[in-house]
């Protein structure tokens, strides 16, 4: 499995020099071409086993959970070597999935508005540089498994809001000239924290949206209040997985 970084070049495991720049600055970065055509197809049978109801406006139907429970390949990307090395650099090396799921959008519905962003401070998504090394709170990594063209909406954020030090005004909204969409094609993926202040434009795209979101913590925070799977799938692990998914701790809590 390989990505291609910003510039085209191919790239493996930690961020490059110019990953964490870009992240620094902008609060997200693109990897390209990380999914195999293999890799997305299976992806898209797996989710289309999930026989999901139709993609409606509300975003409850725009969620799916238990991604993780599912198994197969949705499992393994949490601690694909694509972005193992990247998790354990935001997060610190006892970084735990904290939950996942996936987002469908059909054409013409609308999503999320703008939220997260680094001010006021928030102990559970935040973004530090401290000692050379960048600390991310809450992160996420986006995967997709649809092209999500120039135009076509999807995930969006203002770029450097995560060091900003004003919180959002009321009038900023997804039309706002700061606001960016970040357009994929299918098999890449997207890291960004959720100091980063962000959110969904609306699906101009033909087909449906199809995207996978793992987001991860330090080892002692959690921002869900349910673990990310069921105890009976923790059983069925490796054991990088299984220390990915421990509780929430300081004590014991193993290094991934
Ligand atoms: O549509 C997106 O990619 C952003 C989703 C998002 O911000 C969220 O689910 O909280």
């Amino acid at each position: 499995m390989f990505h291609l970084g910003q510039t085209g070049a191919v790239v493996h495991g930690p961020l490059t020099d110019e990953e964490r720049y870009t992240f620094d600055v902008r609060g997200y970065v693109v990897r390209r071409n990380v999914l195999s055509e293999g890799e997305l197809r299976r992806l898209q049978i797996e989710v289309d086993a999930l026989r999901l109801p139709p993609a409606g406006t509300s975003i409850q139907s725009q969620r799916f959970d238990r991604i993780v429970d599912a198994g197969g390949l949705m499992r393994d990307l949490i601690d694909d070597p694509a972005i193992l090395d990247v998790i354990r650099e935001l997060c610190g090396a006892q970084v735990r999935l904290d939950h996942a799921y996936g987002i469908v959008m059909a054409p013409g519905t609308s999503g999320l508005t703008l939220h997260g962003g680094g001010t006021p401070f928030d102990p559970s998504q935040y973004y530090l540089v401290k000692q050379g090394h960048i600390r991310t709170g809450l992160m996420v990594v986006q995967w997709a498994l649809v092209d999500h063209p120039v135009g076509g909406g999807g995930f969006c954020c203002v770029p450097g809001s995560h060091t900003g030090n004003f919180p959002l005004p009321a009038g900023i909204g997804l039309d706002h000239e700061l606001v960016t969409e970040v357009p994929m094609m299918a098999g890449d993926l997207v890291v960004f924290c959720e100091a980063l202040t962000h959110g969904t434009l609306p699906w101009a795209g033909a087909h449906e949206r199809r995207s996978l979101l793992y987001k991860y913590a330090p080892g002692p925070v959690s921002w869900g209040r349910e673990p990310p799977c069921r105890p009976e799938t923790i059983a069925e692990m490796t054991d990088q997985q299984r220390r990915l998914c421990q509780k929430p701790s300081v004590a014991n809590h193993e290094a991934v």
